[in-house]
């Protein structure tokens, strides 16, 4: 019902105050040269428009909550993402988020939240990205964007970030292909009770198995929509080297290409973010190689399987 829309609206989030490498926020530039916009023209047999980039402050002022670095920064920044995919959402279409760092996650949940009602979420990453102020290690704020949605954290909330009402539960929210999880993430995790798929889980299980579990917890009766935010570093380093924290043991492009591919016929998909590209990273064979990784799951999402070149009937 949900995969009805005509049109795929693509959204450039340019920004990279999240986290501290350089790079990041030209993810989206890098992918449109790249030719991501014509690669799924080319089948995708719906109308696909490119937004172009949202106009963000993307300097850093090394103002700091705590350790946390550049809130406000990052605030402002998600708030424009969420009064984006708000707008888009009105007339019916998909918006895709490319990033930028993952803090952008704040943004596009909550514009999400705001137009859809019942909304759950697919965070796929290595990183559980739910540090708050007093948890994390780095400061960086894209390792937080959970703390920050999450019902059950807005005692731990940092201020600053009044537009954006804690709008998740637990039960809204699965992870998959977690591996690097800080020791205060996990305790928060099993304290709220959010269901976690690592990669020793897609090991054991197998991606399909692991997929029909995390549906089975926040959407057991395949009828909530779902949104899906898709960290690029949660593949091994040998399809994703270019990103900001690669780490390895990850996902093979056939898992994440399975993974996808069942999303997509889930049929309840309503929008995506493909975070964490950074083409600075690597030598220009490493950053292509990352986005074609980038590619083939953004159209595996919208519809295209492995049985023909061809996007799947809808
Ligand atoms: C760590 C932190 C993170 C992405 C790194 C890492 C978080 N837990 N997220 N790379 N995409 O800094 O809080
Ligand atoms: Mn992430
Ligand atoms: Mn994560
Ligand atoms: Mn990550």
């Amino acid at each position: 019902a949900y995969s009805n829309y005509q049109t795929v609206n693509i959204i450039g989030y340019p920004f990279s105050i999240g986290q501290p490498i350089d790079g990041v926020h030209l993810g989206p530039d890098a992918m449109r040269e790249y030719g991501i916009v014509q690669r799924i023209k080319r089948d995708a047999g719906r109308k696909v428009r490119d937004l172009g980039n949202i106009l963000l402050d993307n300097s850093r002022k090394g103002e700091q909550f705590g350790i946390v670095k550049d809130p406000a920064t990052v605030s402002a920044a998600s708030k424009l993402l969420s009064e984006k995919i708000q707008s888009v959402l009105e007339d019916d279409s998909l918006p895709i988020t490319i990033g930028g760092d993952h803090s952008l996650a704040i943004g596009s949940i909550h514009g999400h939240t705001a137009r859809i009602d019942d909304l759950c979420v697919l965070w796929i990453d290595t990183h559980a990205d739910i540090n708050t102020g007093e948890s994390t290690v780095t400061g960086n704020m894209h390792g937080m964007p959970l703390s920050i949605l999450m019902k059950e954290l807005e005692k731990k909330r940092i201020p600053g970030f009044e537009w954006a009402k804690p709008c998740m539960t637990a039960k809204d929210i699965a992870y998959i292909g977690l591996r690097d999880v800080d020791p205060e993430e996990f305790k928060y995790i099993e304290d709220i009770g959010i269901h976690m798929a690592t990669m020793a889980d897609i090991d054991h299980h197998g991606m399909g198995s692991v997929f029909e579990r995390a549906l089975d917890t926040i959407n057991p009766r395949r009828d909530r929509p779902l949104f899906v935010t898709w960290d690029i570093d949660v593949f091994d380093p040998s399809e994703a080297p270019s990103t900001g924290t690669a780490v390895r043991g990850g996902l093979t492009l056939r898992e994440g290409l399975h993974l996808a591919e069942q999303i997509a016929k889930s049929g309840l998909l309503v929008g995506f973010d493909l975070v964490e590209v950074n083409p600075k990273i690597g030598s220009q064979e490493d950053v292509k190689k990352t986005m074609d990784t980038a590619c083939f799951i953004i159209e595996a999402l919208l519809g295209k399987t492995r049985r023909a070149n061809v996007y799947q009937k809808r």
